[in-house]
């Protein structure tokens, strides 16, 4: 039970402990908020007890090796030595493919047949059509550029989430409390994402908005949960790049910077037979709220 005080509020190791816990129920950022406020703790102190318990996680979290060439901070794989293999931390998961421009690696087998199979039966049942960000406000719309339906498991929803979460963290160098909820999409025969940058374009004046939330995207890992047939690779069409949507592997890519030279430029191609499942992790440049 939270104690409440409204004189005097403190900041308490214990009330950072309830935060963490609360965290782990899980609860997002915003619910422990409103948990907080309606506790009769003062909405700076709520506010300050949060971000500065998210920044000790983060920095419990966060690993040595993320800052790339231009001392900008980015996920990054230990990938130096090209090891065949790296650690998850609960597994190992082996480097399939690796490319420099953009920064992109493949990796095999980070989810076992039955998480992807997990995966998928618990978010079955919330499907819905998915959403593209409008750009100009910072809102969302149905888009025929992207045909997929799709759903969001909350920060470690069910063990598997967390268990993938924590294996991305651990791989990326990266705090898992940048991430964005996970998302599970579905494309049925025809449907696609046509190519498009996952970071929010500057200019657009929907972005400051989006930012608030964890600031810039600066990495995206898109894991293949169900196999189609044929069709419904990954394309990076700056490279003539396609990756094949195997069940269990998974394409992570960064960004440094929101501009078309990071040549991340990405879509998904459209299914031409059978499903194709995945689920895509975001990360930010800082603690997704
Ligand atoms: O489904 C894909 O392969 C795909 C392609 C492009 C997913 C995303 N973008 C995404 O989730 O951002
Ligand atoms: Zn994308």
């Amino acid at each position: 039970m939270l104690n409440s005080n409204t004189s005097g509020q403190v900041i308490s190791p214990e009330l950072r402990q309830w935060i963490v816990e609360q965290l782990r129920v899980p609860f997002t950022p915003e619910q422990i908020l409103q948990s907080m406020r309606s506790s009769g703790w003062q909405e700076a102190v709520a506010q300050a007890a949060l971000a500065s318990t998210l920044a000790n996680l983060q920095a419990q979290t966060t690993l040595p090796g993320t800052v790339n060439q231009a001392g900008v901070p980015v996920p990054r794989a230990s990938i130096d030595d090209a090891p065949l293999y790296l650690d998850a931390g609960d597994k190992q998961v082996a480097v399939l493919q690796v490319m420099t421009q953009p920064h992109l690696v493949v990796f095999g087998g980070l989810l076992s047949d039955d998480e992807c199979a997990t995966l998928i039966e618990a978010a079955r049942p919330r499907m819905a059509r998915s959403l593209t960000v409008i750009n100009q406000t910072g809102g969302e719309e149905v888009h025929a550029d992207r045909t997929s339906n799709g759903m969001f498991f909350r920060l470690g929803e069910n063990d598997v989430v967390a268990k993938l979460e924590a294996r991305i963290a651990r791989l990326l160098n990266w705090p898992l409390a940048n991430g964005e909820d996970l998302q599970v999409l579905h494309y049925q025969p025809g449907a696609e994402y046509k190519p498009h940058y996952d970071y929010f374009d500057p200019n657009e004046p929907g972005t400051p908005t989006i930012l608030k939330r964890g600031g810039q995207r600066v990495a995206t890992v898109i894991v293949y949960l169900g196999e189609p047939e044929k069709g419904g690779g990954t394309t990076f069409p700056n490279v003539n790049l396609v990756v094949a949507p195997k069940r269990g592997n998974a394409v992570f890519f960064s960004y440094d910077k929101p501009h078309p030279s990071t040549l991340s430029l990405h879509g998904g191609a459209p299914v031409i037979a059978g499903e194709k499942w995945i689920a895509t992790k975001w990360l930010r440049e800082g603690i997704f709220i």
